[in-house]
């Protein structure tokens, strides 16, 4: 076995993760540790200044409620929540986010990140909910701030960078930790600790990405984050919801440059390529997804929805009529010098809202003579992610807060402390948490801050340190390092490093994960669409490729990296075709058709899908929970 050091940290509060989510915890965790006198230590695989969703920066605040600024409430955005969720959320957590959120929105703008005002100093809308920002070192100012509240604890407060979590410690049904390794140094780590908050993003590239080649890596989810959210949370033995709905957004074609702008702030229409505006033609179609269909703005996976129906029909591939969009901006302005002006304005908006957060595309549109003033660009569905921060919604089952309660609700929704899972001491906060979707990057950043706050309660509650067993510890070294020998003990049997009868490395072990996905679970290639036989199929492909999957090898600690994430999307993998194979309908069009069943059924599906792996006989279970509806 390769010699690696073992690093013990012992903590009271663990925060996995360095993103949005995190850096939330972090900046309450310090307020409570400092008060209580208690140690947090945060652990991000990645240089927090750059890691996650928000790596390359963003250019809108996504959810902002604007309580004071424009007299909204919770419940308006949980209306809001409910319908574009085709009526399944939990209406206690989206509360909760949406009463806190404005709250981290003014924290960034004093910690110095620039949001749009206008001439009269008011936030600039990008649509109703979404405030525009200049949003390229939007992850630098929100992890400087973490880093400085975490400073201001001294020795308890301890930050580990460049640190792959792989799997979680337990005490029985207890959280006792977890356990990883530096992608840098050959250093093994053991993290003790009373509570954990789980906060390692969603998954990409579970499903065949429709980028080959030199650009396999650009995806609209950042590669970084592989499912190791829901692997944690999954092998402590905690019950998931929500692991059906995956999300799909429409993006500019390649670069996966953001259409919110477009449609909501330069009111740009989409057409297919025969010229017919699919959100007015189509509109009758609504009605067979009524009453969700029918609210405004269209559910974010029947917007899809009706862009495919005209690219099944052949009337693809669809445009973005950026032209259009920008020459009725200008238009509008009767002056010619003041025309010249406003055209240059938003030009150069139009540059801005990809330079923000998906550079290629504007490098993209630079190579390809695009001027989006004059011609319009294609506009595509991507492969399906899992993010349940965004629109889709899968992530841990978690209690609700107490004060949210109805008498019905809180036996189904509340077991003692806000957002932990279904094992003691486990807490799930951003893309980790389900049935809460459209918090974006402010909201999971008010959701870490909400449950920091509450893991520590949960500390001061609790303070024995869980009993870690040593031997077991020892196990999982041997386990995780596993492929590091695998590759050393078999490298020379081969003159292809490559192919090799004795093992798989873990990019032919990721293709082929993607080829079943793609194939079978309603990828890109099968235009979403996928039966009950097929997803029969997946699961015996997954069995196959889990028995694999002790077979991964790593030529150095990048690749060994690499072998874990490819496992946790394997997981991740799993419990979504679980999920679809027990949800008998088709409820989110756009994100996928379930071809046998292709209706909504709300008399027997409008619950939550919840599943859960048992860690004692390695057997899953899917079952139904009702949805209990708080908000009128
Ligand atoms: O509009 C491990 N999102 C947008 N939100 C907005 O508010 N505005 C926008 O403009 C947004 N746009 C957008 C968005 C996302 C993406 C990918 C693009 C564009 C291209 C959504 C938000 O970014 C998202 O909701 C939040 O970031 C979610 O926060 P969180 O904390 O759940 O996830 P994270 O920030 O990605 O952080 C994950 C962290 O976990 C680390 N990690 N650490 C240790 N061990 C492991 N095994 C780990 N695995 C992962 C990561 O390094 C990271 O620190 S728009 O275009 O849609
Ligand atoms: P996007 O760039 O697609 O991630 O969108 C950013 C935000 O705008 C998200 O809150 C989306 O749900 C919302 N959004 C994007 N396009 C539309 C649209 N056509 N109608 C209503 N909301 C939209």
């Amino acid at each position: 076995m390769a010699a690696f050091d073992t690093v013990e940290v012992t903590t009271d509060l663990l925060i996995i993760g360095g993103g949005m989510a995190a850096c939330g915890a972090a900046v309450e965790a310090a307020y409570w540790a400092k008060k209580h006198n208690l140690k947090v230590a945060l652990v991000d695989k990645a240089a927090m200044d750059r890691s996650g969703a928000v790596a390359m920066g963003l250019s809108a605040l996504n959810q902002y409620v604007g309580m004071k600024a424009k007299g909204r409430t919770p419940e308006d955005y949980v209306h809001y929540v409910r319908s574009d969720l085709m009526g399944i959320t939990r209406d206690d957590l989206v509360y909760d986010i949406a009463r806190h959120v404005d709250g981290s929105v003014h924290l960034f703008e004093k910690w110095g990140l620039p949001i749009w005002k206008d001439k009269d100093g008011n936030y600039v809308f990008e649509g109703p909910w979404q405030l525009m920002i200049n949003g390229e070192s939007y992850k630098i100012v929100i992890s400087e701030a973490a880093k400085n509240a975490m400073a201001q604890l001294g020795e308890n407060g301890k930050i580990y960078e460049r640190v792959f979590i792989t799997e979680p410690l337990m005490d029985g049904d207890r959280i006792a930790g977890a356990v990883g390794f530096s992608v840098r140094e050959n250093k093994f780590y053991v993290f003790k600790a009373k509570a954990v908050v789980d906060a390692m993003g969603g998954a990409v590239h579970v499903f065949r990405p429709r980028s080959v080649g030199e650009g396999l890596g650009r995806s609209w989810y950042p590669p970084f984050n592989t499912g190791s959210s829901a692997y944690f949370t999954l092998k402590a033995g905690a019950e998931m919801t929500c692991q059906e709905v995956r999300f799909i957004p429409v993006r500019f074609k390649d670069a996966y440059g953001p259409v919110g702008a477009w449609f909501l702030l330069f009111k740009a229409k989409a057409t297919t390529a025969l010229g017919g505006d699919y959100m007015v033609e189509r509109r009758p179609e609504l009605q067979n997804w009524a009453p969700y269909g029918l609210v405004k703005p269209v559910p974010a996976n029947l917007r899809n929805y009706l862009m495919m129906l005209d690219q099944k029909e052949g009337k693809g591939p669809a445009y973005m009529r950026t032209e259009d969009a920008i020459g009725a901006i200008v238009g509008a302005v009767a002056d010619e010098k003041e025309r010249k002006k406003k055209l240059k304005e938003v030009e150069s908006e139009a540059w801005e809202d990809f330079l923000d957060m998906t550079i290629s595309q504007a490098l993209l549109w630079a190579g390809s003579d695009i001027a989006p003033e004059q011609k319009p660009s294609e506009i595509q569905a991507c492969e399906p992610y899992f993010i349940g921060s965004h629109s889709g919604a899968s992530g841990a089952w978690i209690s609700g807060p107490e004060d949210l309660q109805t008498e019905k609700s809180k036996k189904e929704y509340f077991w003692g402390y806000n957002g932990m899972a279904t094992v003691k001491g486990l807490f799930c906060a951003g893309d980790a948490s389900g049935a809460s979707s459209h918090k974006f990057s402010d909201g999971s950043h008010a959701e870490g801050r909400i449950r920091a706050k509450s893991a520590l309660a949960y500390v001061v509650d609790n303070p024995t340190q869980p009993k870690v067993d040593a031997a077991m510890v020892e196990n999982l070294k041997k386990q995780i390092l596993k492929p590091l020998d695998t590759f050393a003990q078999f490298k020379s049997q081969t003159d292809s490093p490559d192919i090799n009868e004795n093992y798989i490395r873990p990019k032919q072990f990721m293709f082929r994960l993607q080829k079943l996905m793609d194939e079978y679970a309603g990828g890109a290639s099968t235009m979403f669409t996928t039966n009950k036989p097929a997803l029969e199929a997946a699961i015996e492909l997954l069995k196959l490729l889990r028995e694999d999957s002790e077979k991964l090898a790593a030529e150095n600690l990048h690749e060994l990296m690499r072998c874990w994430e490819n496992i946790h999307r394997m997981w991740q993998a799993e419990s979504h075709v679980r999920t679809i194979l027990f949800r008998e309908e088709t409820r989110w069009p756009g994100y996928y058709f379930r071809a046998d069943k292709p209706k909504m059924d709300n008399e027997n599906w409008k619950v939550f899908v919840n599943c859960k792996w048992d860690p004692k006989t390695n057997k899953w279970d899917v079952f139904k929970r009702d949805i209990i509806q708080i908000v009128e």
